[in-house]
């Protein structure tokens, strides 16, 4: 719509519900204008393949080939493999569809020719026609272990084959503190025509805390003149999808999008938070959109999009009439 030349916007996203919102972002950006940098600390090697799920979940999200029951995998799935594994007495805790295997055996190919997950993942997103740049946090191998009450778990022990079940007592994100952020990550945050920094509505301890935990990344976010903007991943006091709400009360967190605003303090410029927690209005120490933030449809994913967008808009305005 506007005559000048479109400026890039970054969305830090975790795995189903930041790919939602990234979706919404793509679609209602000018082609090429989007970054998502995504969480990989999740990842892990399973039945010898290096399988990365949020940024699969992005990259199946975008190219609009994901399952839309699960929010992750592909569409259409057939699952033989794990069929024919079953009968031979492998392991099927992690369900890997037959398509989705494809990227898995494709990935720990490259990955052991040396190319890194930046590259490989550039590459799918490429042959799937994304119009978007999927950026992995880091090449390096970073792990989230979940402290619990029935000892610490490698992430997805706890989340698929646990079904996030233990207490959660803490989390810490082992390699963090070696890993590099992608290069591609760095020059995009410090792109000085960015019109805004979107913090998807993933889980914060989950997700975008390993992102954040990567050095330099919140030097960068600091030193960005891009308004960021937060999306709370919480609507009344529930969470959409996952274990958000579970995990801020096992913290003793109060499961509030005023303890969304609390996490990000210092980092973001704005909240999205949903109307359902239009109560809380007056009571944030910092500018909050309250609108509708499910994304069950296409719609509303596009809806939300520009609703974010326009709301970081309105915050450089407001950064610049207090700076005149
Ligand atoms: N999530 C599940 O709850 N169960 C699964 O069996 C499962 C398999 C799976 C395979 C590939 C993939 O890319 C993702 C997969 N996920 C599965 C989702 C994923 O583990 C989590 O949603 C993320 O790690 C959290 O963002």
């Amino acid at each position: 719509m506007s005559m000048t030349h479109p400026r890039p916007i970054v969305a830090l996203s975790g795995g189903v519900g930041g790919a939602k919102l990234s979706l919404g972002l793509l679609r209602t950006l000018p082609a090429d204008s989007l970054t998502v940098i995504v969480n990989t600390a999740d990842d892990f090697t399973h039945l010898g393949l290096r399988i990365s799920p949020d940024v699969d979940t992005t990259v199946y999200t975008l190219a609009d080939i994901v399952n839309p029951e699960t929010g992750w995998g592909r569409r259409d799935e057939t699952w033989n493999f794990m069929a024919a594994a079953a009968a031979l007495g492998g392991e099927t805790w992690f369900r890997l569809g037959d398509g989705d295997m494809a990227m898995h055996v494709e990935r720990t190919r490259r990955l052991a020719t040396g190319q890194s997950l930046s590259q490989i993942t550039a590459d799918m997103a490429r042959r799937l026609n994304i119009p978007a740049s999927i950026i992995p946090m880091t090449d390096d191998i970073v792990a989230t272990i979940v402290a619990t009450d029935a000892g610490d778990l490698a992430f997805q022990d706890y989340f698929v084959r646990h079904q996030c079940a233990p207490g959660v007592v803490s989390l810490r994100f082992a390699g963090a503190e070696q890993a590099r952020l992608a290069a591609a990550a760095a020059a995009a945050l410090g792109n000085p025509g960015l019109q805004a920094v979107v913090i998807c509505p993933s889980n914060p301890y989950l997700s975008i805390d390993p992102i954040l935990a990567i050095p330099g990344m919140k030097d960068l976010l600091h030193g960005c003149p891009a308004p960021i903007v937060a999306v709370s991943p919480l609507v009344g006091g529930k969470a959409v999808k996952g274990p958000t709400a579970k995990i801020m009360t096992e913290l003793d967190l109060s499961v509030s999008s005023l303890e969304i605003a609390r996490h990000y303090a210092g980092i973001i410029d704005g909240l999205v938070a949903d109307i359902e927690d239009r109560h809380l209005a007056g009571q944030f120490d910092l500018p909050v959109l309250f609108t509708e933030t499910l994304m069950s449809s296409l719609a509303d994913r596009e809806r939300l999009a520009s609703e974010v967008i326009r709301f970081a808009e309105g915050l450089v305005k407001q950064r610049k009439s207090h700076a005149g």
